[in-house]
């Protein structure tokens, strides 16, 4: 398909000819041609670029996951100012934090047998190491097979200041009793002008990158995120996607790019432009080709809507994320999806695109 493009000159009209160039012949793409595909006027361009680099890495194989997502509280000392999911004390209203009793019940209610749990929650006040070690020794004696995939680096950080341990001991602690991945939340933008404005009290980028950097020398992957669509600039976001590419050159750990659309509801942050479909698919699509070390692009279903992430399976992603169960993040901040999508459901949507969908574990495990 791409040949007929290239014949009829279409990425030459486009402005787009050299990084054309570049992409068919595997060369590593600039910061500037990063923002000339953010300031291309034909998306589309865009798009079937990303799609070859996707074919030619996945071919028509789309993954999908049969996992579950335990929230386990939203009580947060950070307080970042784009988040509807954060409550500052107990006393607000929906402030919760669930006992471990709670989360064996969520997990006992669940019939399916999960190839991924994802958990992650709030940087709680007062939460102690043991709780979260607990947690995963839980996990593991009922779910022995199952990658877990838990917390953020922000957390990571956080039970590290609490517990006055270097965040290597909290990442040794936390893998002996069951931990398999860290999830690639809390990246936002790395900017620190713009993290200064949207959560100023959570870890610098520096941190966040040197935690996932100490994760992967150990053996632990991990996955990594972008929040996008709030008052970054495209320069912001090429620099984001950068630093991780520079990252995985050093660490090589990250398994899964997940670019994430602020969703704005219940939130503090005031936008003044409201993303639209075809600018988060364009990122979706920048961001598969900036990230060339990068194996997995997700098209997070829950955060996009199902009809745009089925629209990105052809915009640069491969991943279509899983079954998930509950989700509390985006849906406080009005998603409209639905809380949980049947495994079925899932690969009837992967399969209207035209793909052909693969059950994998957290790790990308074919199953
Ligand atoms: O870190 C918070 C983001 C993230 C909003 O690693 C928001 O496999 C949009 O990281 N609008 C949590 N986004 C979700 C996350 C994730 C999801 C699925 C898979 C994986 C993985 C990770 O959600 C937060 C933050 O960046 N977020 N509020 C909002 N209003």
């Amino acid at each position: 398909m791409i040949e007929f493009f290239i014949k009829s000159d279409f990425f030459t009209n486009v402005g787009l000819g050299d990084v054309q160039q570049k992409v068919m012949t595997g060369e590593r793409l600039s910061r500037e041609d990063g923002l000339r595909l953010f300031n291309c006027e034909e998306p589309l361009a865009v798009g079937t670029l990303a799609n070859h680099v996707r074919q030619q890495m996945h071919g028509r194989k789309t993954y999908y996951v049969v996992n579950q997502h335990i929230n386990y509280s939203n009580i947060c000392v950070n307080r970042c100012v784009f988040c509807a999911y954060q409550r500052e004390d107990e006393a607000r209203n929906g402030a919760f934090a669930l006992s471990l009793d709670d989360i064996a019940a969520k997990l006992d209610a669940n019939a399916a047998s999960p190839n991924e749990i994802h958990i992650v929650g709030s940087c709680h006040p007062t939460l102690p190491l043991a709780y979260f070690e607990d947690l995963l020794s839980l996990v593991r004696e009922r779910l022995p097979q199952t990658v877990i995939k838990s917390f953020t680096a922000a957390e990571i950080a956080h039970f590290a200041e609490l517990a006055q341990l270097p965040t290597t001991e909290v990442l040794t602690r936390l893998k002996a009793a069951g931990l398999d991945m860290l999830t690639g939340g809390g990246a936002e933008i790395f900017d620190p002008a713009i993290r200064q404005q949207l959560c100023p009290r959570k870890i610098d980028a520096e941190t966040w990158l040197r935690i996932h950097g100490e994760a992967h020398n150990m053996g632990i992957k991990t996955n990594c995120t972008m929040l996008f669509g709030h008052l970054e600039s495209h320069e912001q976001r090429v620099d984001h996607l950068i630093r991780l590419r520079e990252q995985q050159d050093i660490s090589g750990g990250f398994t899964c790019f997940i670019p994430l659309p602020f969703l704005t509801e219940n939130s503090k942050l005031e936008i003044t432009n409201q993303l639209t479909g075809l600018e988060q698919l364009r990122t979706i699509a920048v961001s598969r080709l900036l990230l060339d070390n990068i194996p997995h692009v997700k098209a997070y279903w829950i955060m996009l809507g199902v009809k745009v992430a089925q629209a990105a399976l052809k915009f640069g992603a491969d991943d279509f994320d899983g079954t998930v169960v509950e989700e509390k993040i985006g849906h406080e901040a009005g998603a409209d999806s639905a809380q949980a999508i049947t495994s079925q459901e899932l690969q009837e949507m992967i399969r209207g695109c035209g793909l052909n969908p693969v059950r994998r574990d957290a790790k990308f495990n074919e199953l």
